[in-house]
């Protein structure tokens, strides 16, 4: 670290000089790999998902609750939680499934041998078009595969390499620097005004119909409007992106974008939160997500 006395001159060769105390800070290592045995639990559905309630990883279980509202049963699964801040992702289990120790991961016991997937964009694409599961979401016809996942994946890759950046900068750094703050809030801005232009032209992101290319950008782009990331609403003057705050909403009055937003919450009022491992008890009970949920506040009310 710097002060105005003594400006920060980067070394010839950078060498890692441990934790520096900043958020975040104990669990980031320039190396990769488990720093722990650890295995993973696996429960009886197909599909199991390895996760945590962050941006990235409700993508998924917006998706998955979409297509099990959508009839496609087979979506079921399990919900294993994993809290980064203990560093799970680090856990031999884990690593093995994703080696870049990111959740979320998701395996596929419907296949042999089982299929790991992870990058929340690999998982929604494929959970979108694999032939059992092809849903209205990801229709396989004309261009819109195409330009979906052109869409998708060109917001997940601006979002990752730009406005991303600006939240260690922001929130996590010990001291706050004017030139990288600025130039990442220009760009993020810049991506919002892009969101909001097309949303001025057509309801949803790809057109006129819902499809995964909303669920990849909702909970970062809709987290921003709907002042959920960062408390950086105020600072990035989100009123000025109206119909990116409209499209926001129309997703947000979904039940199943409600209820992916809950699966392996830890933040937030409990009645926002589901449990992990919920699924199963929901098929254990014999009854629906919302009368588990139900059963569930009326027990604790007792
Ligand atoms: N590009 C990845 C990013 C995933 C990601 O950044 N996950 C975060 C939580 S939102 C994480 O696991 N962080 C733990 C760490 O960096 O150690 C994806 O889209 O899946």
């Amino acid at each position: 670290m710097s002060d105005q006395s003594t400006p920060y001159q980067p070394p010839k060769v950078w060498k890692w000089e441990g934790p520096d105390g900043s958020k975040f800070a104990s669990t980031n290592r320039p190396v990769a790999g488990a720093t722990h045995e650890k295995g993973l639990p696996v429960g009886h559905h197909p599909l199991q998902l390895y996760s945590l309630g962050t941006p990235n990883g409700v993508k998924i279980t917006i998706l998955l609750e979409e297509l099990l509202a959508s009839g496609h049963l087979e979506a079921d699964y399990d919900a294993w939680l994993l809290r980064i801040s203990d560093g799970d992702q680090f856990g031999s289990g884990f690593v093995a499934i994703n080696p870049n120790s990111k959740i979320p991961a998701l395996v596929d016991h419907s296949v042999r041998p089982p299929l790991r997937v992870f990058e929340s964009g690999s998982i929604l694409l494929y959970l979108a078009v694999s032939g059992r599961q092809i849903s209205g979401l990801y229709p396989a016809r004309s261009a819109w595969p195409y330009r979906m996942s052109q869409l998708a994946l060109l917001a997940g890759r601006e979002r990752a390499l730009r406005w991303r950046r600006l939240w260690p900068f922001l929130a996590y750094a010990p001291e706050k620097l004017e030139y990288p703050i600025n130039r990442f809030t220009l760009e993020t801005k810049r991506q919002l005004d892009v969101l909001e232009r097309r949303l001025q032209e057509a309801p949803y992101v790809a057109g006129e119909t819902y499809s995964i290319a909303d669920i990849a950008i909702f909970p970062w782009y809709g987290g921003l409007v709907q002042g959920w990331l960062y408390g950086a609403s105020n600072f990035l003057d989100v009123q000025a992106y109206p119909h990116v705050k409209a499209w926001a909403d129309r997703l947000l009055a979904r039940p199943a974008v409600q209820r992916g937003r809950r699966v392996n919450r830890i933040t937030g009022p409990a009645e926002e939160q589901l449990p992990e491992h919920f699924n199963y008890l929901v098929n254990m009970a014999g009854t629906s997500h919302e009368g588990l949920y139900r059963f569930l506040r009326w027990h604790s009310a007792r």
